[in-house]
């Protein structure tokens, strides 16, 4: 059986810096060795001969062997070993991990899976890692697309939408498609999606309920509107709440109107999708997330006036919103 266990071991000030706290990852009754140690000796413990690793750069891995209270010191060159251990009762392998090492772990496996991607390391790339945003048990984890750059980064997409007809923009049969599980009027129609999105361009939406266990401010993205990121006041999308909300514009994709004001209050329940806006609710529609195909069309206006303002000739038009706290 394999253990996978961090140790965190504190040293006296006299080691060097990046020695102050070593970490390593320990496999229990296993052992391999050729006989090609940088020093061996005696320990009368793991926690002594660990250390003694630890104070030395060129160690970077150990076998202790308990029953006789041998420590051996391995160099960079036994790294093959990692994947021929054998079985030996009472034998330790302690394989020394960099910080760096240790944070890309977070993520990468169901049972490594953090709350969001707030969670992770800043210096993470974005991608898809493994979340759990309800804690406890990572039975229910899943996988999410963590954008790690826009805006300081930690951000975990929970919509990917399209359009039903972008050709004809304003078209009352165009809409945002898949829409999230949120509750707005029963003439909306595009299908519903509770699917994490693994991507910008996988059009689906994670389940509105799990959306504010993520946070509670939002990045909208789109390829042919401004890139918004907006924190709640007494309105709040995830919260389902009509009101003020504080927006500014993080990354102008057109031209058109760059010195217009973003958005500054929130609906989300009147007509057929949320909305975002300024002083009038339908003369001044920066963001239109409608998602019926029999009415109204979803603004995607930069200057916030309800218009066909939107990048044009994009292919694939499309829009995504992330959370973080
Ligand atoms: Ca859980
Ligand atoms: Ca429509």
């Amino acid at each position: 059986m394999l253990i996978f266990v961090l140790v965190y071991l504190s040293l006296p000030a006299k080691t060097q810096p990046e020695e102050d706290g070593v970490l390593f990852e320990i496999k229990e009754n296993v052992f391999k060795f050729d006989g090609n140690s940088i020093w061996q000796g005696k320990a009368n413990s793991l926690l002594s001969c660990s250390r003694t690793c630890a104070s030395q750069s060129a160690c970077k891995r150990v076998i202790f062997e308990g029953s006789k209270g041998t420590c051996f010191l391995l160099g960079e060159g036994q790294t093959h070993l990692a994947n021929t251990l054998v079985k030996q009762d009472g034998t330790f392998y302690l394989k020394k991990i960099t910080t760096t090492g240790v944070y890309s772990l977070l993520g990468t496996s169901k049972s490594a899976a953090i709350a969001s991607c707030q969670a992770l390391h800043s210096q993470s790339q974005s991608g898809v890692y493994w979340i759990d945003p309800d804690g406890g048990s990572h039975t229910n984890a899943f996988r999410a697309y963590c954008d790690m750059k826009t805006d300081g980064g930690g951000w975990t997409l929970v919509w990917s939408y399209s359009f039903t007809n972008n050709v004809d923009f304003t078209a009352h049969s165009n809409a945002v498609t898949p829409r999230p599980n949120w509750q707005v009027t029963p003439e909306v129609n595009v299908p519903i999606s509770t699917t994490p999105p693994l991507n910008e361009t996988n059009f689906n939406a994670m389940n509105f309920s799990l959306w504010k266990l993520l946070g509670r401010q939002i990045l909208i993205k789109s390829n042919i509107n401004n890139w918004l990121v907006c924190h709640p006041g007494t309105g709040s999308l995830v919260d389902w709440q009509e009101g003020e909300v504080s927006c500014k514009v993080v990354k102008h994709v057109t031209n058109t109107c760059t010195s217009a004001l973003a958005p500054s209050k929130i609906s989300p329940s009147k007509g057929y999708g949320p909305k975002l806006y300024r002083d009038s609710e339908w003369y001044s529609l920066y963001y239109y997330f409608d998602g019926y195909t029999g009415k109204d069309w979803p603004s995607h206006d930069p200057c916030g006036t309800s218009k066909s303002n939107h990048l044009k000739n994009v292919v694939n038009p499309r829009g995504n919103i992330y959370i973080r706290a």
